[in-house]
């Protein structure tokens, strides 16, 4: 062991390399079916949003065809989209949330 000092006889500090997680966006996808007020109580409920930026990213959607509601770790984007899933199918919405890496 060279204690860090490599082959230039330098002392050096051992930088541990962190990975920092990888990150992946929550998209909303539009429907013709699902009721405006429905999308706007999910996006408060799931995702933190106040009524007024819910209404914003709802009408986004509508009129796109999808935005990115949240941006999050792996396992954290999925169980929002396993929430938004079973939520939508317990109403009866056809709603869909996809994940995808960003
Ligand atoms: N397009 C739906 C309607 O007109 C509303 C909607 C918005 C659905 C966003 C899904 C996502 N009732």
């Amino acid at each position: 062991d060279d204690g860090g000092r490599g082959k230039t006889g330098i002392a050096v500090k051992a930088k541990p390399k962190t990975k920092r997680p990888s990150l992946y966006k929550v998209l909303m996808l539009n429907d013709d079916y699902t009721p405006m007020e429905f999308v706007v109580y999910v996006l408060q409920r799931f995702f933190n949003m106040d009524h007024g930026r819910a209404v914003d990213i709802m009408l986004t959607v509508h009129n796109k065809g999808v935005a990115v509601v949240g941006v999050y770790p792996f396992e954290i984007a999925e169980t929002k989209v396993t929430q938004v899933m079973d939520c939508a199918r317990s109403n009866q919405h056809p709603l869909q949330c996809t994940m995808e890496k960003e």
